[in-house]
């Protein structure tokens, strides 16, 4: 157990990133180099003021979805004020929203914050908004249904790596290898200015990233033109996990903003999706591994994202067992958990982005699945490793997991909204 002042100053100084970072109803990740709204950090954000400012955290979803587009997709950014510090910025996403987004989404946690800021932040005012925020979610399912998964499959598909939030997972090297397209907009990092270039994704993944971008411009960002057209197209672990969780808390939402047809279209689509899963199931590897939809095989990279299904309760007991495992035998190579990518892949690098270091939201999703299977000693073991990183190495975007060493961005939001959380 942490003393209990220590505890007291670790959640004032969480407290203080996110009142440091609030632009107005919105929550950046981080001064300067995020200086925008996105999407699954919000939603982990608004859980964070949800602890201790109820009435922000309703404005973080609220703002959010002021970028939803009208045919439910939420994206990955909205561009409330504009900043020279960022690249791509609206110029280069050529989006037609009435307030500038990007073109594309991120993990659907919205509807699981939802249901955590109604279940905490009840006021006078919650029912009404939480109502319309449901229909939001609800959009927001059912976009994902039809665009990202066209064929029924009970799977969806993500168009471009930034959509997992993982960017350049090597979940993605082989996509992205095979990749023949080049971008007609000129690359200008803005990243690698605030950040040292060893922490970030690599000048040939920024070149592959504003390729896919450009190409899906010029298809006016139509999602049934880009479904066609993607040389990207990857079933991924994480989001279609995180979805599956999402949809638990929209239907336990449903019971009181919904219609029975609504309550039936999400458990349908549930009862599909876990069934699905059985093909992302790597017994061999002990792990669920994403699948790549342009070549038809099954991608073999074991990354943390492969852990996330025991948050959406979608392994069998066995499964779950073998997951734990897998996880001890990563754990005896490194000292911290989670690692993004598992440091037994010869493609691990500790310090790079998503490629090795620990991401304290990650962290949280997988500790939060473990309990729900009663592996309640390493999930308390994982939820202690974050509190310590943040303590030893800041409250930063990522974490070394060799060493510990708080990496990238400082001052971090969605990692401040955790530390909060774990404390509820
Ligand atoms: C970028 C804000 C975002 C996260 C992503 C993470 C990173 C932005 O930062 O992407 O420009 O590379 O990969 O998951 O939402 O924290």
């Amino acid at each position: 157990m942490m003393d209990l002042d220590m505890t007291t100053i670790d959640i004032e100084a969480a407290r203080a990133i996110l009142r440091a970072n609030d632009r107005g109803g919105y929550t950046v990740p981080t001064d300067r180099l995020y200086p925008f709204q996105w999407n699954w950090d919000s939603a982990f954000v608004a859980m964070g003021w949800a602890t201790f400012d109820k009435e922000r955290a309703w404005r973080e979803l609220e703002r959010l979805v002021e970028g939803q587009w009208d045919d439910g997709m939420v994206p990955h950014i909205v561009f409330h004020a504009p900043s020279d510090d960022y690249f791509p910025g609206p110029d280069v996403w050529r989006t037609r929203h009435a307030i500038p987004t990007s073109g594309i989404t991120q993990p659907p946690v919205f509807a699981t914050a939802l249901r955590r800021v109604f279940e905490i932040a009840r006021g006078p005012d919650a029912q009404a908004r939480a109502a319309r925020l449901y229909r939001c979610a609800l959009a927001s399912h059912d976009w994902w249904e039809k665009a990202r998964d066209p064929e029924a499959t009970g799977l969806v598909a993500i168009l471009h790596p930034w959509e997992s939030g993982m960017d350049n997972s090597p979940a993605w090297d082989e996509a992205m290898a095979r990749l023949t397209i080049a971008p007609t907009t000129p690359i200008r990092r803005r990243d690698t200015s605030h950040i040292g270039a060893e922490m970030r994704p690599r000048d040939e993944d920024y070149r592959r990233f504003i390729a896919l971008v450009d190409l899906y411009a010029g298809l006016g960002w139509e999602p049934a033109a880009m479904w066609r057209a993607s040389p990207f197209k990857l079933v991924d672990v994480a989001t279609n996990a995180i979805l599956q969780k999402a949809e638990e808390d929209l239907l336990a939402l449903a019971a009181q903003f919904g219609t029975e047809a609504e309550r039936r279209r999400i458990e349908a689509r549930m009862a599909r999706r876990a069934a699905a899963f059985a093909r992302l199931w790597s017994e061999e590897r002990r792990i669920y591994q994403a699948r790549d939809l342009c070549t038809g095989t099954t991608v073999d990279a074991s990354t943390s994202a492969g852990l996330l299904p025991l948050f959406a309760g979608i392994p069998s007991a066995g499964q779950a067992a073998a997951l734990a495992a897998e996880l001890e035998d990563w754990l005896a190579k490194v000292p911290y958990p989670v690692p993004s990518t598992s440091p037994l892949d010869p493609r691990f690098e500790p310090k790079r982005y998503w490629r090795g270091p620990i991401w304290a939201v990650v962290n949280f999703m997988i500790a939060e699945g473990f309990e729900r299977y009663g592996h309640a000693a390493l999930a308390s073991r994982i939820h202690l490793a974050t509190q310590t990183l943040m303590r030893d190495g800041g409250i930063a975007e990522y974490f070394d997991p060799t060493s510990g060493d708080g990496l990238g961005g400082s001052q971090f939001s969605w990692t401040a909204a955790i530390r909060l959380m774990i404390d509820q």
